[in-house]
């Protein structure tokens, strides 16, 4: 009653604002309903597979009507999940049980990406021009068509606020906000290098443009986004890629050596330009460690196949490895990434088989929106503690030669005790990056983003209805309406970075149920989970199958550095004593076989 009512409160005051707007400026279309203007006093929602019928796609059908009466609020979801902790012990361990849920879990959140995609920032309506073309981001919503009366549609001012004075007032840091659910630096930084291999925009085109055109995880960003680009980093001998050895151990090889083009300011002497996948992976050393890192990895699976299938050549060997490694990353972002960040109790599993017998499409396009959501610069501290040095932004940024005096090891156990920043609740972006941020909302705007609780409707949430229902803060509810006007006229980036966090949570309500769909999409849409691919003989045999199936954060740190091993955590723990274990006796340290073999490992038992 209430969604009606506020309906035809912005359908009047839609005709009010400008008697000759498009009529779908007031978004009258209902649960993902698709408005079409007729001239300019008339409109039709096109309500096909909605569920629901009427003028505005706002009468349920019966089975709708029961699904939305019984279905439980994201947030009592969310509760259910990160409580009662002994009840999802015992779910956890009856298979078919864990099966169903984390089958229902992918499904019900891919059901909200479209596939095949649909809009784009120049096409509000479909076409082939935007399914076709792998250089634009999708949109999840169209833009906000140019003739409406107010930059989001109907709603709020003609002027959005100032966006640097809006970061300043609402998004910088003034006193570091720790995570609550202790994320970790390690967590920061991976999610930093796992997402700039389909995050990567084309500045020269626009924001809405993009150079990752494999859009999901294709690993441009260990073997490069282009064949040139990979070819010069390979070394064209057992299948592995170009490294060097300092102090012992493999790092990347210089630019000097391999000729590929990095950004790397003048200062920066030549020894210290790492060349990697992505150009920009120098601009902070905990990209170049994760860099060496699935460098190492790339070289010592190439080992491992190589032992099983002695008569492969180098090509075989590569490009087995490299689907190895996809599998590695969609497993550790899985189980281990995007199950820290859930918080919950429910153990999360990657297992393709959960989709074979659903209705389920094995494509992926990055949309727009979800690039912007995962601008998640609040994570970053404020300065950077490793061993017992402390670096601020000036002295750490393009300062590679930290990877190589501290190590890999070093790295990995400094990062995985440091805690992350929280990024919902406001005020928490570091200074020194809130130019970012500041971007970010300016990019928004140019690209015409529908406002947060337009996305909240895409994504059956309850648009918030009030400044304080939003940020459940007065002090940041009163900045926000003097800035806003009205609340269905909050910015999506904004919102996303301002609203209340879920309790001792990370993030919002809006980041997760939108953040989640794009993610499982995009990790199970990979080519390499559909029938076809999932099974043995993809990965080299039953030997690269087991280093997909059993790969986690710990195991890829552990068999790619040298003596007792770190413990490499996306959360900070109060760190016990871990056992002494070997977990692999057959696979060195990679690069080089004269790197003793027998890794003794010291890891946290519960993560084997
Ligand atoms: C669920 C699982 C829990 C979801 C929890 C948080 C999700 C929030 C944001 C996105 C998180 C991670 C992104 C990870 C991978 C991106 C992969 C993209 C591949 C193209 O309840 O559903």
């Amino acid at each position: 009653m209430q969604r009606l009512t506020r309906t035809l409160f912005f359908l009047a005051l839609g005709c009010l604002l400008c008697e000759a707007a498009n009529p779908c400026c007031s978004e009258p279309c209902q649960n993902r309903g698709v408005c079409t203007a007729l001239g300019k006093d008339s409109y039709e929602c096109d309500c096909t597979r909605t569920g629901y019928h009427g003028q505005n796609c706002t009468a349920p059908e019966f089975l709708t009507w029961v699904k939305i009466t019984l279905k439980p609020s994201p947030n009592t979801v969310h509760y259910l999940l990160t409580h009662f902790k002994a009840f999802w012990n015992i779910i956890n361990n009856i298979s078919f049980l864990r099966d169903g849920i984390m089958r229902y879990v992918l499904t019900s959140r891919s059901h909200f990406i479209d596939s095949p995609p649909t809009y784009n920032v120049d096409y509000g309506y479909k076409s082939w021009e935007a399914y076709s073309n792998l250089s634009y981001y999708t949109r999840t919503l169209p833009p906000v068509s140019e003739d409406c009366p107010t930059p989001m549609g109907v709603a709020g001012k003609k002027q959005l606020p100032d966006a640097k004075l809006l970061a300043e007032k609402l998004l910088m840091r003034r006193q570091f906000i720790p995570d609550p659910q202790q994320t970790s630096l390690m967590f920061g930084f991976f999610a930093q290098h796992f997402t700039h291999q389909f995050f990567k925009t084309d500045t020269k085109r626009g924001p809405a443009f993009t150079l990752a055109k494999g859009h999901g995880v294709d690993l441009n960003h260990i073997y490069g986004d282009n064949l040139d680009r990979q070819n010069k980093l390979r070394l064209f001998k057992d299948g592995k890629l170009r490294h060097q050895v300092l102090n012992g151990e493999v790092y990347p090889p210089t630019v000097k050596d391999v000729g590929v083009h990095m950004h790397y300011p003048p200062h920066v002497s030549d020894s210290y330009r790492f060349a990697v996948g992505h150009e920009a992976f120098g601009l902070v050393p905990g990209l170049m460690m994760y860099a060496t890192i699935w460098l190492r990895e790339h070289n010592r699976v190439c080992d491992v196949l190589k032992e099983v299938h002695p008569d492969w050549d180098d090509e075989r060997l590569f490009q087995t490895t490299r689907l190895i490694l996809t599998g590695e990353t969609i497993k550790i972002v899985i189980e281990d990434y995007v199950q820290h960040l859930s918080g919950y109790h429910f153990k999360l599993k990657f297992d393709p088989e959960l989709l074979f017998n659903q209705r389920f499409q094995y494509q992926n396009r990055i949309s727009s929106e979800f690039n912007t959501l995962y601008h998640w610069h609040p994570l970053m501290p404020d300065t950077f503690h490793i061993e017992e040095m402390e670096y601020n932004y000036k002295q750490f940024v393009f300062n590679t030669s930290v990877v190589t005096e501290h190590g890999i090891s070093s790295l990995v156990e400094s990062f995985s005790k440091q805690v992350a920043g929280r990024v919902a609740g406001g005020r928490n972006v570091p200074a020194p990056i809130l130019h970012v941020a500041i971007k970010s909302i300016e990019e928004s705007r140019k690209m015409r983003y529908q406002s947060l609780n337009a996305y909240r409707k895409r994504f059956s949430m309850k648009p918030y209805s009030s400044f304080e229902d939003m940020t459940g803060d007065k002090e940041m509810a009163a900045l926000l309406e003097e800035m806003y006007g009205h609340v269905d006229a909050v910015e999506l980036y904004p919102g996303l970075l301002i609203e209340k966090p879920r309790q001792d949570a990370i993030f919002g309500e809006t980041m997760v149920e939108m953040g989640a769909p794009f993610s499982l999409k995009g990790l199970m849409g990979n080519p390499i989970c559909s029938p076809e691919y999932w099974k043995p003989s993809t990965f080299g045999g039953s030997v690269g199958f087991d280093i997909v199936n059993t790969a986690s954060l710990q195991r890829l740190v552990c068999n790619n550095v040298r003596g007792p091993c770190p413990v490499a955590s996306f959360h900070v723990t109060d760190v016990k004593e871990p056992d002494s274990v070997i977990i692999n006796s057959s696979t060195s340290h990679s690069g080089g076989s004269s790197i003793n073999p027998t890794v003794i490992l010291k890891e946290r038992t519960t993560e084997l």
